[in-house]
C-alpha cells in the first residue's frame, strides 16, 4: 500500500518545475524569508545562460584560453571567464547576496545590496565552470555552488570570516552538470533533488526526487596517471579495488570533471578520489568551491566525504583558495579508503 502511495506521490511530482518546487519547499528553509529562494532562482537563471553558451561552444569563437591566469596560475578558458561573469553579474544585479567568492577571482566580492544597506543575508562561493580542461574536447563540465548565511552583523560589509566557515554551516549547496542533458542538483539540508532542463521551453523539471547515493559501489574514479605520487594508503586502496575477489575488481571511470564523476557515482554508487600527492601536498581541489558543496550533497544523499582522516564538513578553512585531499561517494567505499589512509597515517607521504 505504502509503495503504491510512494509511486503516486512520485508521479504527482514528476512534472513539477524547479520554480514550483522552490516555492513549495520554501518553508523548509531555516530562515524562511524568501531570500534563499530568490538566490536559488538566480542561480537557476544564470545556469541557463551558461548552458546556452556551453552548447554553442563548438560553433563560436569561445573555445580556448582567454589569455589570463587565475590566482592558482592555471589558464582560464574563455568559457570559464564567461561563466564567472554571468554568475557574478546575475547575483550582483539582483542584489540578493552580500558577497561572492569565486574560484576565478583573487579575492571575495562585496555586494552592498538594496540602497547600499549591506543587509543581505547570504554569501555564495562557487566554481563557475569546473572541469575546464574538458571544454575544448566536448566533454561535460559543471558549475558548483555553496551558500552560507553571513556571520558578521547585517548592515556592515562582509568580511573574510563570512567566507571561511566550516562546510557544516552551509545552508545550501549544489551543482549544474552540462552533460547529455543539463541538470541542476541541489540541497537545502532536506535531502537532494535533481532537475533536468527541457531546453525546448527553458524549464527545469524535477526528474530525480530525493536522490540517494548507494551505500556501496563498484566504481572508483581517480587520476591513476599520478599513481607514483600518491600516498601509500591510496596506492593500497587502488590495489584493493583491482583485486580479484567476490565483487571485485571494481570498474575504473574518470572523466576529469568532478561534477560529472560525482554525478555518475551519486546515481550508480562509487568513490571519487583526488588525494594529496608528493607534488601537491594538499591535493588539487578547493575546499570552499568544490569539496564543501560536494560533501554536503554527498552527506545529504546518505554518502560520505573526507580528507582521508576527517569529515570535509568539519574542516575550519584558513584561506579562500585552500586545497584539500578529497575522498567522496558511497559511504562504505569512502570508509574503506579511509581505513587504508589511516593504516599508513600518511597525510603527506
Ligand atoms: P578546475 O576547477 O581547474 O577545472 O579543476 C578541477 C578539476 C576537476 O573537475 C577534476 O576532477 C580534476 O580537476 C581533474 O584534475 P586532473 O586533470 O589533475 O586529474
Ligand atoms: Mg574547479
Amino acid at each position: 500500500m505504502r509503495e503504491i502511495q510512494d509511486i503516486f506521490n512520485l508521479m504527482a511530482k514528476i512534472n513539477q518545475s524547479l520554480g514550483e518546487f522552490i516555492i513549495e519547499n520554501q518553508s523548509e528553509f531555516k530562515y524562511s524569508s524568501g531570500e534563499l529562494s530568490r538566490l536559488i532562482n538566480s542561480i537557476r537563471l544564470a545556469a541557463k545562460v551558461v548552458n546556452h553558451k556551453v552548447n554553442k561552444a563548438g560553433l563560436v569563437d569561445i573555445l580556448g584560453t582567454a589569455g589570463n591566469n587565475n590566482i592558482q596560475g592555471e589558464d582560464q578558458q574563455k568559457l570559464d571567464v564567461f561563466a564567472n561573469e554571468v554568475f557574478i553579474n546575475t547575483l550582483t544585479n539582483r542584489e540578493i547576496v552580500c558577497g561572492i567568492a569565486s574560484e576565478e577571482e583573487d579575492d571575495f566580492i562585496t555586494i552592498k545590496g538594496r540602497n547600499q544597506k549591506n543587509d543581505n543575508k547570504y554569501v555564495v562561493l562557487m566554481d563557475p565552470l569546473d572541469g575546464s580542461s574538458n571544454i575544448d574536447v566536448n566533454v561535460s563540465v559543471g558549475t558548483i555552488f555553496s551558500i552560507f548565511r553571513r556571520i558578521t552583523p547585517s548592515g556592515t560589509p562582509v568580511t573574510i570570516d563570512d567566507f571561511l566557515q566550516p562546510g557544516i554551516n552551509q545552508v545550501a549547496a549544489g551543482y549544474i552538470v552540462y552533460g547529455t542533458s543539463t541538470m541542476i542538483v541541489y540541497t537545502t539540508g532536506h535531502g537532494v533533488n535533481g532537475f533536468t532542463l527541457n531546453p525546448a521551453i527553458g524549464t527545469y523539471y524535477l526528474s530525480h526526487p530525493n536522490m540517494k547515493i548507494p551505500q556501496d559501489g563498484h566504481i572508483y574514479s581517480v587520476n591513476e596517471g599520478n599513481y607514483v605520487h600518491f600516498p601509500q594508503g591510496v596506492k593500497d586502496y587502488i590495489k584493493y579495488c583491482q583485486k580479484e575477489e567476490e565483487d571485485r575488481p571494481y570498474t575504473s571511470r574518470y572523466i576529469g570533471s568532478l561534477v560529472s564523476d560525482f554525478h555518475r557515482n551519486m546515481i550508480k554508487g562509487g568513490i571519487y578520489i583526488y588525494p594529496n600527492t608528493s607534488k601537491d601536498p594538499n591535493g588539487k581541489l578547493r575546499l570552499l568551491y568544490e569539496c564543501n558543496p560536494m560533501a554536503m550533497l554527498a552527506e545529504q544523499a546518505g554518502g560520505k566525504a573526507s580528507n582521508g582522516f576527517e569529515s570535509i564538513l568539519k574542516i575550519q578553512p584558513t584561506s579562500l583558495h585552500q586545497r584539500v585531499p578529497f575522498f567522496c561517494g558511497s559511504t562504505k567505499m569512502v570508509e574503506k579508503a579511509e581505513e587504508f589512509m589511516q593504516k599508513h597515517n600518511n597525510t603527506r607521504e
